[in-house]
């Protein structure tokens, strides 16, 4: 039996040896230490030796048996390293990886040109005004100098959202706003979504932008209005470009006019761009009617003003040749990212 013991211990300790993992260890375990184990089998057989034998056996299995466990525990901490090692591998973070690359979003062409258009004024003393896009028929009409049978007013032309409000169909009633907060000097300019029941073509949309101006102060005359424009014009389209104005009929200005530029991209010679025509139309504008004035009680024996109007696609499709409107209410990206 003490050969057995022997064997044990010898056998234990090559299996260990060998055993590559933490499972493989804990089978050993049982083999060896169980219950039904080799050494368990020896001790259970040792009834039939005499007292002195079976001390002597006794502790020698309780040596192999210690033995045994030592092996064991050092075992057990080799594959707990091990398995710790190869957690870390698994579970390794290269933190000099590159990154997933946010992709950012750019401005609109509209924005853009909002505040392109904007800034112009801006440097020429204008403040900005804004205000709501769901307006009275009276801001947006009756105090425009547009009577009631005006044909503007048209149902089929206005989006009405009862019989005395409306989505506004240009910014017009800021200025009116303004008139009525403040008194001259005004300077002021409102960019803003307008809304007009048209059917969507290539250069017509139920919603667009404009931007409107209103410069109201004594000695305001015709000379402030062309000098303004033109200035702008330039800014905007090239200091080469010369302007052209056109009489023209608003009801809430008088005398009103159109205002052509020559044409930035061929100089005037007729190209694509100006349809020939060496002129290409961007505003419209004239001197401020009392009858309007008269509605922010601006005294029209002492003040009067100028202003205008620009549609903020029709400029932008001039600028950056963009030939359909409904392509800046895609959003698509391609299209968008082009204007950076
Ligand atoms: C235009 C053309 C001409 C205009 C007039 C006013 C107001 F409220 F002051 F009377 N705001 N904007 C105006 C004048 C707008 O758009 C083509």
């Amino acid at each position: 039996m003490q050969n057995q013991l022997m064997e044990i211990l010898q056998e234990a300790k090559e299996q260990l040896k060998n055993a590559a993992s933490m499972d493989a260890t804990e089978e050993l375990r049982i083999r060896f230490l169980g219950k039904k184990g080799r050494l368990t089998e020896i001790l259970r057989s040792m009834g039939s030796l005499n007292e002195e034998d079976r001390k002597a056996l006794g502790k020698q299995a309780n040596d192999v048996r210690s033995e045994i466990e030592k092996l064991l525990e050092e075992k057990f901490l080799e594959m707990k390293l091990v398995q710790r090692a190869a957690k870390f591998k698994a579970e390794k973070i290269d933190v000099t990886e590159p990154g997933t690359v946010i992709s950012l979003g750019t401005k609109h062409p509209i924005t853009i040109t909002i505040e392109e258009i904007s800034r112009v004024f801006m440097n020429m003393g204008y403040q900005i005004a804004e205000g709501p896009e769901v307006e009275t028929v009276f801001n947006n009409f009756d105090a425009l100098n547009a009577g009631p049978n005006h044909p503007a007013r048209d149902f089929s032309d206005t989006f009405y959202i009862s019989e005395q409000i409306l989505l506004r169909t240009q910014t017009s009633p800021v200025q009116i706003r303004t008139l009525m907060q403040q008194q001259p000097p005004i300077k002021v300019i409102s960019p803003g979504r307008c809304f007009r029941c048209d059917t969507p073509d290539a250069t017509h949309s139920p919603m667009f932008h404009q931007v409107e101006g209103l410069a109201v102060d004594e000695g305001i005359s015709m000379a402030d209005l062309k000098g303004t424009l033109s200035e702008f014009a330039r800014e905007m389209f090239g200091s080469k470009v010369r302007t052209k104005f056109r009489p023209h009929h608003f009801p809430f200005t008088e005398p009103s006019a159109e205002v052509d530029v020559s044409c930035f991209k061929c100089g005037g010679s007729g190209c694509r761009v100006c349809k020939g025509s060496g002129w290409i139309e961007i505003l419209g504008c004239g001197m401020v009617h009392p009858n309007v004035l008269k509605i922010g009680n601006v005294d029209t024996e002492r003040f009067s003003g100028f202003a205008f109007g620009m549609g903020v696609e029709r400029i932008a499709m001039l600028k950056y040749e963009i030939d359909d409107i409904r392509l800046f209410y895609e959003n698509d990206m391609r299209f968008i990212q082009q204007f950076k």
